[in-house]
């Protein structure tokens, strides 16, 4: 039995250095050829001076040097913290700064994006694309990855990491406008691929065609896991497009797997629906993230004849429920517990348990639940109920035969294509222009992407700003993906008696406009 990914990997490479592991573009990566990269990566690290327990940020797009970072870090003791790198200031310097990084990889362009930033506890940007040699960055060390990894010395000590020390930070859940650090130890992470593999049937021949992002559980803890866990191979991809992935898995037979969220999905359809289904198709295809729709369900199945197996998890937990691999994949459903974990749906007043068919909150309990937030044991103790099932903030209820469905969220989160967005973050910056006087962000259906971001605004006296300038001023300071799509002007915000905006009506009221 292994303690961590990165021990399966040693595995792997010991027993067969020459099997691949990752595909990249014109690369070919063996398994020996990886774990000599993360050890080079880890001895380097530790000579830079990284010390156990220590943060080291990944703001890194899809690349093999992910990959070595990540799993390097981890044989040397430090923690990984995942940062999309679409982030902007505002993101990144909340993230950084709370979660006291260190070290930092990223390509040119992060490297410029964090120059603006000030980050007591940064000390060094290793930068994955860039040619020239070291540089002074201003406030931090300026490294190239190549320059970084020379640094390691032959004869540095490797130890591999245990089971309960701290794997990996994931930022997640913001209902107060900043999102929270989801701590997780090498023990989840390996308990939930276990299960994960095992339900799934994932085995060393197969091969997962991955263009989800690696900064998020999906990519990375489902994907790139659960390949290494097995020893399989993954074929990765800097990011996803339909006509892409259609001539892949039209050129390579040998891809078995496919993973997305539900937009990948509805493209993956119009594309084959254009250019004809391939001859060959994976053996699985997988959707989570956000909601398939039953009807999305359907027209795929009728297109590639083949039903896409539903599953639901999330940063703190990983993955906790899945249709089955053999049995009924039922639409609109997320299935049941992954073998080894509990889930059951509880009252959101009194926190009881709930029969069959009674909408409730989600709860879930098992190995794979993270350890808590960083450095926040006031949500820590506020997510987890006193008997150890932890809150995930998802309405739901079950079936008689154990079906789990999800119907909505307690907590105010907008899902757009797989990406979450916290409305306080979109208002807080908002409410920094000076023409809006007051903002509330919510959620309305849209076709491609599940959810859109829509802005309702209250403009400062009589002026009344200029939308597009108003989404503008969104992007440059969050990630792109956060921007309002429309912005609907009002004179003044529904509340309630105690002044708490009421979201719900103001959605009612423009989803029929
Ligand atoms: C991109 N854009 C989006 C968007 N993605 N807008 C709203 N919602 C989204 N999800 C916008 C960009 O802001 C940009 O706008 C324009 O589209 C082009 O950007 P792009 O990066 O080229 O887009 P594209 O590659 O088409 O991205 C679509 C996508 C991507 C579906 C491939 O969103 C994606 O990879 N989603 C997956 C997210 C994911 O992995 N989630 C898992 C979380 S883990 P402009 O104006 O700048 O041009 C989790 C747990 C679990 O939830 O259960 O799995
Ligand atoms: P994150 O915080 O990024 O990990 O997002 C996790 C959230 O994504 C969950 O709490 C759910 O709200 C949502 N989610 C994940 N999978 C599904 C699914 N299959 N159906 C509906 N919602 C999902």
């Amino acid at each position: 039995m292994v303690h961590s990914i990165v021990e399966a990997v040693m595995q792997h490479a010991q027993e067969q250095p020459e099997r691949k592991a990752i595909l990249f573009e014109d690369q070919v990566i063996g398994y020996g050829q990886l774990y000599a990269d993360v050890a080079r990566f880890a001895r380097a690290l530790t000579a830079w001076g990284i010390q156990a327990g220590e943060r080291v940020a990944l703001f890194l797009e899809n690349r093999p040097e992910f990959v070595v970072a990540y799993l390097g870090t981890h044989l040397a003791g430090g923690v990984v913290v995942l940062v999309n790198p679409q982030y902007r200031q505002v993101e990144l310097s909340h993230i950084m700064n709370d979660a006291g990084v260190r070290l930092c990889i990223t390509s040119t362009a992060g490297a410029a994006e964090l120059q603006a930033l000030t980050i007591p506890t940064l000390s060094a940007v290793v930068i994955v694309d860039a040619a020239d040699h070291a540089s002074s960055g201003g406030n931090w060390e300026h490294i190239t990855f190549t320059d970084f990894m020379l640094r390691a010395r032959e004869d540095g000590q490797l130890t591999m990491p245990t089971d309960d020390a701290p794997a990996l930070i994931g930022y997640t859940s913001g209902t107060t406008g900043r999102s929270k650090g989801a701590l997780l130890l090498h023990r989840n992470l390996v308990a939930n691929i276990t299960s994960l593999t095992s339900a799934w049937h994932w085995t060393e021949h197969d091969r997962l065609l991955l263009t989800l992002p690696l900064f998020h559980a999906h990519g990375l803890m489902v994907g790139m896991h659960g390949t290494l866990f097995k020893g399989a191979t993954v074929v990765l991809r800097r990011k996803f497009d339909a006509a892409d992935c259609l001539a892949i898995l039209k050129s390579d037979p040998e891809i078995t797997l496919f993973f997305g969220v539900p937009t990948m999905y509805a493209r993956l359809l119009a594309e084959a629906k254009k250019q004809g289904v391939p001859s060959h198709l994976p053996r699985l295809f997988v959707s989570g993230s956000a909601p398939l729709s039953p009807q999305l369900f359907e027209d795929f199945a009728r297109t590639f004849g083949q039903t896409i197996l539903e599953r639901y998890g999330m940063t703190e937990t990983i993955m906790n429920l899945t249709n089955p691999y053999t049995g009924e994949r039922r639409a609109g459903t997320v299935g049941a517990p992954f073998p080894g974990q509990e889930a059951r749906v509880v009252d959101v007043r009194t926190r009881q348990p709930l029969p069959a068919g009674e909408i409730g909150e989600i709860e879930i309990r098992g190995p794979h639940v993270f350890a808590g937030y960083w450095n926040r044991p006031d949500a820590t103790a506020e997510a987890f109920a006193p008997d150890g099932w932890f809150k995930t903030g998802d309405l739901g209820w079950y079936s008689d035969d154990g079906y789990y469905t999800i119907t909505g969220r307690a907590r105010e989160l907008i899902i757009s294509g797989g990406y979450n967005v916290y409305p306080r973050e979109v208002e807080d910056v908002l409410e920094t222009h000076p023409d809006v006087a007051e903002a509330a962000v919510i959620g309305l259906p849209d076709s491609e992407f599940g959810e859109q971001v829509v802005a309702v605004i209250v403009p400062v006296r009589d002026h009344m700003p200029d939308p597009a300038e108003l989404i503008a001023f969104c992007r440059e300071r969050l990630a792109s993906y956060k921007k309002p799509r429309q912005i609907v002007f009002v004179s003044a915000l529904p509340r309630n008696a105690l002044g708490k905006i009421q979201k719900p009506l103001l959605v009612e009221r423009l989803k029929t406009v």
